[in-house]
């Protein structure tokens, strides 16, 4: 055995910090027993230590890497931006759109497309590395790459079909943050069962060609690399089909997504197809359990809402791109009241940062109830420390990788801990003067600066003094496809 010994004087247990804890870390695992209380100087001599405050790594839960790419080029009314022409902007046909003059999801969904249409394996290679670099920096250790962009723009197969996919697989290997891989099944152009449109094409499998994606997928998985499956939405998926693939997938025990109820239109055109509410009609027709993720959820009467809670899936919240597009607001307190486990995602990357995500998350529910400390409780008082410790539990179940912890397996059987762990910077102005009861409070509410420091992924140190380990050759090459890809309109 090779273990390495660090020490630090604040560490992140689930239930808070605890002081003067050591972590041995073995193969990139926490060693069972592993914190213990530093008694002797003897003890703390042989460890090495890190800083004042040591968190977990925040999975991510929910990420379209592709999208990393065009983030910023969606805010002019009308869709004229810098990658998409004109002429592009206007031959769309934007359901739920009144007006030319009316901008919305579907519209910034038709310029979305009018983007993904033009990224191929090494352009998604270079982007992803890029976003995946960024997400280490701001603190994320694992993401659930919710992944639909499997074929060429005009719909046929790669020669390698899964190329794409392999093309998130070795960004994510380069840029040394762990992966939870969920191909998508993507198969109708909405409820009615239409086909396809012309851009949503490169995206469409049939089952059985799906299933082959994931097997195949499934045989690389590794401590860093996770196979799930996904579902895009109730939309882009028919009844028979769903059921084929949860049945080919029971007992497999991988991670099962779905964006669900993010719109009101979808809740109107399920309602009128199905005579049924999205998040209800999912709970009535799947065994939705603690392996289901179901992203967005934003629309749920009170009712749905207690049910999901009690399912034990996760809602993957994505609170930066849920405001960017307009999408509404998650019923957060009934959830957290009835139990519910969330987590988050940063989902279109217009922002990359989960203290953005925590921090909006929660002025969402500030904003709409005029109340303040709106998640926080009696027993638990910290806002900060209450959506730190969800997203953690719930990120962790979402990817459903052994990570969002530092204390030791709770009994022999259960898998050992992944050490992903970050130092904050205890230098920053920050955290001056603040005690422990108020430094994830201070880190998640206040300013913008950076206060992630070091991180470590299975082990490994990726980001050192803020900068990650390869980021400077990864960065030239975006710079150089994303330039290309602009020049392409
Ligand atoms: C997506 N993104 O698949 O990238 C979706 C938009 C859709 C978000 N919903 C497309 N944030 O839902 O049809
Ligand atoms: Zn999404």
């Amino acid at each position: 055995m090779n273990v390495t010994q660090y020490f630090a004087d604040q560490v992140w247990l689930p239930r808070g910090f605890a002081s003067n804890l050591r972590i041995d870390v073995d193969d990139g695992r926490l060693l069972p027993g592993a914190s213990l209380d530093i008694e002797t100087n003897a003890v703390r001599d042989a460890a090495e230590r890190i800083g004042r405050y040591v968190v977990p790594g925040m999975p991510n839960l929910h990420s379209h890497a592709f999208q990393r790419a065009m983030a910023g080029l969606a805010e002019h009314r009308g869709q004229v931006c810098a990658i998409i022409p004109h002429r592009e902007n206007q031959k769309a046909a934007v359901p739920g759109r009144t007006s030319q003059q009316e901008d919305s999801f579907w519209s910034w969904r038709e310029v979305m497309y009018a983007f993904a249409g033009r990224v191929g394996p090494d352009d998604l290679h270079a982007i992803a590395a890029q976003l995946y670099v960024e997400m280490l920096k701001a603190g994320y250790t694992q993401v659930c790459e919710f992944h639909y962009l499997h074929h060429r723009p005009d719909g046929k197969p790669y020669d390698d079909p899964a190329a794409m996919s392999l093309a998130l697989i070795e960004a994510a290997r380069e840029a040394g943050i762990g992966l939870t891989l969920l191909p998508t099944l993507y198969m109708t152009g909405g409820f009615d069962g239409r086909a396809l449109s012309e851009r949503q094409r490169r995206f469409g499998h049939d089952v059985d060609g799906y299933l082959r994606l994931v097997e195949r997928l499934r045989t690389l998985e590794s401590p860093t690399l996770r196979v799930g499956i996904a579902l895009h939405s109730l939309r882009a998926v028919p009844e028979d089909a769903m059921r084929a693939v949860l049945d080919a997938d029971v007992g497999r025990g991988g991670p099962i997504h779905i964006h669900i109820a993010e719109q009101l239109g979808e809740v109107q055109d399920c309602l009128a197809l199905r005579n049924a509410r999205p998040v209800e009609w999912l709970l009535d027709h799947a065994d939705v359990d603690r392996r289901w993720c179901l992203v967005h959820a934003t629309h749920m009467t009170d009712v749905e809402t207690r049910r999901l809670a009690a399912s034990g899936a996760v809602a993957g919240l994505c609170p930066t791109t849920e405001a960017n597009l307009g999408d509404g607001v998650f019923p957060l307190k009934t959830y957290l009241d009835a139990g519910g486990v969330i987590g988050i995602g940063s989902d279109s990357h217009i922002s990359v940062s989960p203290v953005e995500e925590l921090r909006w998350l929660e002025y969402g529910q500030r904003l709409a109830t005029r109340h303040r400390n709106v998640v926080a409780s009696s027993q638990a008082p910290s806002t900060g420390e209450v959506l730190f410790a969800g997203a953690l539990r719930g990120g962790a179940r979402a990817s459903a990788v052994a990570i969002g912890r530092l204390d030791a397996a709770a009994n022999a059987t259960d898998e050992a801990p992944r050490a992903d762990l970050l130092v904050l910077d205890d230098a920053s102005p920050s955290l001056a003067g603040r005690d422990v009861a108020h430094a994830i409070d201070s880190w998640i509410f206040a300013g913008n600066m950076n206060l992630v420091r070091n991180v470590m992924v299975a082990g490994n140190w990726v980001v050192r003094d803020f900068r990650h380990r390869d980021e400077e050759r990864i960065a030239a090459r975006y710079r150089g496809v994303v330039e290309r890809l602009a020049r392409a309109g």
